[in-house]
C-alpha cells in the first residue's frame, strides 16, 4: 500500500517549504493541515505534535515524526531524493545541518534586529552571519580547503573524507556500527531526539555565552523552568508510548539516541 502523508504546519512557508517542495518535485500526493494561530493551543497539547511543535508529518497507522530535517530527510529517502552510499548521504546532510544552524542563528540576530532597528552593530551581525555561512557552503561545494570543513569536530574517514556536523558524523559512526534501527521510520524516530536535543543544547549555548546580566537571567529561568521540564516531560511521554516504557526511547537496543 502506498504510504499515506500527512503534513501539518502553520500557513506559512517556514520548516515545512522543502518538504512541501520534494513533494512537488517527486509528483507524490500528500495532504496538509495548516493551522491557523487561534487553533494552535489546543493542537500543541493534543498529543499529534511529539515536542509541542510543528511541522509533524503523519504517516498512518499511529506513525508520525517532528523535526523538519527529520522529515525531510525521511521523505527525501523514501521518494529517493538521497544518495545511496552512506558517505554522500552523510555529505547532503552536512548542508541541511549547516543550513539549519544558520537559520537558527539568523532567528536569534533578527528578532535582536527588530527590537532594536537602529542598533547598527545588530545589522552588520546579520550580515556578518549570512557572509560567514555563504563561505563554508562555498567551501564545502567547492571541495576548497581539500573540502575539509574548519567547523569542528571533523571525521576524517581517509581517502580524502571527511565528515563536519556533529550530529551528522554521529549518525554515519552510528550506522556503520550496528548503533541505528534498520527500518527507516525507527531511524528517523532516533533523529528525532538527537535534533530536539540539539534545540535544546542550542539554546543552552545561547544562555552561556550571553554577557547582559538582565538577559542572561531571563534566559536562565526559561530554560531551567520552562524548556527543560517541558521537553523532558515531551520525551517521559514518548518513552512511555515505546514498549510499555519497557526499555529504550526508540525499538529495544540502544541506538543513536539513547
Ligand atoms: N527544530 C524544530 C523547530 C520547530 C519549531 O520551532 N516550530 C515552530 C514553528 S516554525 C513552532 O511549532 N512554534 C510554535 C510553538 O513552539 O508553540 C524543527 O526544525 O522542526
Amino acid at each position: 500500500m502506498a504510504p499515506s502523508y500527512h503534513l501539518v504546519y502553520f500557513d506559512i512557508r517556514g520548516r515545512a517549504e522543502p518538504i512541501r517542495i520534494l513533494f512537488a518535485l517527486a509528483g507524490a500526493s500528500y495532504t496538509e493541515e495548516r493551522v491557523n494561530p487561534s487553533e494552535w493551543p489546543a493542537l500543541k497539547t493534543s498529543g499529534r505534535c511529539p515536542f509541542g511543535q510543528v511541522p509533524v508529518l503523519e504517516l498512518g497507522d499511529g506513525k508520525s515524526l517532528c523535526q523538519s530535517a527529520v522529515i525531510l530527510k525521511y521523505v527525501a529517502n523514501e521518494l529517493g531524493f538521497s544518495p545511496s552510499d552512506s558517505y554522500a548521504k552523510a555529505q547532503a546532510e552536512m548542508f541541511v545541518d549547516s543550513i539549519k544552524d544558520f537559520q537558527n542563528e539568523l532567528q536569534r540576530l533578527a528578532r535582536e534586529k527588530a527590537a532594536d532597528p537602529k542598533d547598527e552593530k545588530k545589522s552588520s551581525l546579520y550580515d556578518a552571519e549570512i557572509a560567514k555561512t555563504l563561505e563554508i557552503i562555498d567551501n564545502l561545494l567547492q571541495q576548497k580547503n581539500g573540502g575539509k570543513s574548519y567547523l569542528l569536530p571533523v571525521l576524517e574517514l581517509g581517502d580524502g573524507k571527511s565528515l563536519c556536523q556533529s550530529s551528522v558524523i554521529l549518525r554515519y559512526v552510528a550506522n556503520e556500527l550496528g548503533f541505528t534501527p534498520s527500518d527507516s521510520y525507527g531511524k528517523a524516530r532516533a533523529e528525532v531526539f538527537v535534533d530536539a536535543l540539539k534545540d535544546l543544547e542550542n539554546q543552552f549555548g545561547r544562555f552561556i555565552w550571553e554577557k547582559d546580566a538582565d538577559r542572561k537571567a531571563k534566559m536562565k529561568s526559561s530554560l531551567y523552568d520552562e524548556e527543560i521540564p517541558k521537553n523532558l516531560e515531551f520525551i517521559d511521554k514518548l518513552f512511555q508510548q515505546n514498549n510499555g516504557g519497557k526499555g529504550y526511547l526508540v525499538g529495544d537496543k540502544i541506538v543513536n539516541c539513547c
